[in-house]
């Protein structure tokens, strides 16, 4: 068995999904194994582009199965639309999706109080995607929540829905509730065929059987709950033991992990972005060429310059064997790049990230400048075919983040992707 992860480095849209679908060409699993319909992964394949929320990355690939851990959040007609809507593109799904029975179910009462959290919040927003995300996770955290294996037996999932709505404080009246019942049954009746025990099938593959996993992360580590910009970050674990805590197959049995970074930084969604350029003519252009609006709502992305301070420490706190360096190519034709190599705060500059949310907020990025490129990169194969200074901001990211690059993509298509031997 050979397992590698792939996750986000930053704060996620770093291009996770184009390099799981490149790397799922030889894999024979790809597993999602947090966060839910917040996430918005962009494939390009044949010309056609194809946006995934819960459906893994490898399900382009007919030979490749697909595994949601249980980590993963479900809104069950958020998921049941998304396959029908792949199905209507020409994918098979038969045999080929497994979603664990013990993942959380997203309501639509988590929406409405994901909604409801945002609008009392003033001036405290996290920006959240309103998918219902963080109010599905507390549930569960609390022990009210609803997994995917309640929803086969109607007369318990009555009780436990009515707990839910009883722990929230909200009330639900009989009708509503025999509604919610039924829709749920329906949603349930549609899914259980692709509803079973992703540990086992995982942990056994890792003994008997000579196969590729290919694990997908979601969002990006300093969106994590934990190591993230908290409070403002997503409610699931984003690194690489966030693995073993949403799937039951332990972070220790990867044989590599990978991060993502992007050429240069985006966020969507509040908190602090310390490398954040505002009303930039580059800012303009940088999202006009990288697309860069949200995948699931459309919103503008933040853009900054690649803040390397951040980068090594999601390095180090995800043990990465290898970087990733994508958009490379929407870069081209900007004079004047900048790679951000410390904060300065209060005079002093800090070279790590050691300041909390409101210090970040209050510091001042430091800055390497490096030459831009304006040739076109986009068919290029091979690193040294790269303009120098392509290559150059290339080794300067590498030296910062103390990691080597193994990847680097210069357009959508999976071929317009370079290997670093
Ligand atoms: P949530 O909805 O509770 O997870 O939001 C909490 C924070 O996490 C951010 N977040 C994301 N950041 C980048 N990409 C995400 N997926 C979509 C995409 C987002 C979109 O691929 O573009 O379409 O807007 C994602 N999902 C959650 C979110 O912005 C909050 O800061
Ligand atoms: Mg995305």
């Amino acid at each position: 068995m050979a397992s590698i992860l792939v996750l986000g480095s930053m704060w996620g849209d770093e291009g996770k999904a184009k390099i799981v679908d490149y790397l799922a060409s030889s894999a024979d699993y790809v597993v999602r194994f947090q966060g839910g319909s917040n996430a918005g992964h962009t494939i390009v394949s044949g010309g056609k582009k194809y946006v995934l929320h819960t459906i893994p990355s490898g399900i382009l690939y007919p030979q490749t199965k697909c595994l949601i851990g249980a980590g993963v959040l479900i809104d069950p007609p958020a998921v049941i639309e998304e396959i029908k809507t792949l199905e209507q593109a020409g994918i098979n799904f038969k045999n080929r999706l497994l979603i664990d029975l013990r993942a959380g179910i997203v309501l639509p009462l988590h929406k409405q109080i994901d909604l409801e959290i945002e609008t009392k919040r003033r001036g405290m927003q996290i920006g959240t995607t309103l998918k219902g995300i963080g109010p599905a996770y507390s549930d569960l955290t609390a022990r009210f929540g609803i997994r995917m294996e309640d929803l086969a037996n109607p007369i318990s999932l009555r009780d436990r829905i009515k707990q839910l709505y009883g722990y929230h404080h909200i009330g639900i009246g009989k009708q509503d509730l025999d509604i919610l019942v039924e829709k749920l049954q329906k949603d349930w009746k549609y899914l259980k065929k692709y509803v079973g025990d992703v540990e086992i099938l995982l942990n056994n593959i890792a003994v008997k059987e000579e196969k590729t996993i290919l694990f997908e992360g979601a969002q990006g580590t300093l969106l994590d709950l934990t190591f993230g910009t908290y409070p403002f970050v997503t409610s699931s674990r984003v690194m690489t033991d966030g693995v073993g805590i949403g799937t039951g197959f332990s972070a220790r049995r990867l044989n590599k992990v990978l991060g993502v970074y992007k050429a240069y930084a985006t966020r969507v969604g509040i908190g602090p972005f310390p490398t954040e350029m505002i009303c930039a003519d580059t800012v303009d252009y940088i999202r006009k060429i990288g697309n860069e609006y949200g995948s699931t709502t459309g919103r503008p992305r933040r853009i900054g310059w690649f803040d390397a301070v951040a980068g090594k420490f999601s390095a180090r706190i995800n043990a990465l064997d290898n970087a990733v360096l994508t958009c490379l190519d929407v870069l081209t034709g900007i004079e004047e790049l900048k790679i951000c190599t410390g904060y300065k705060y209060e005079g002093k500059i800090h070279c790590s990230l050691d300041l909390n949310e409101l210090q970040l907020i209050l510091s001042e990025p430091v800055y390497e400048t490096f030459d831009g490129w304006d040739t076109d990169i986009s068919n290029c194969k091979n690193i040294n075919k790269l303009p120098l200074t392509a290559r150059l901001y290339i080794k300067a990211i590498e030296d910062h983040i103390q990691t080597p690059i193994s990847l680097v993509s210069v357009g959508k298509e999976r071929h317009q992707t370079i290997e670093i031997k």
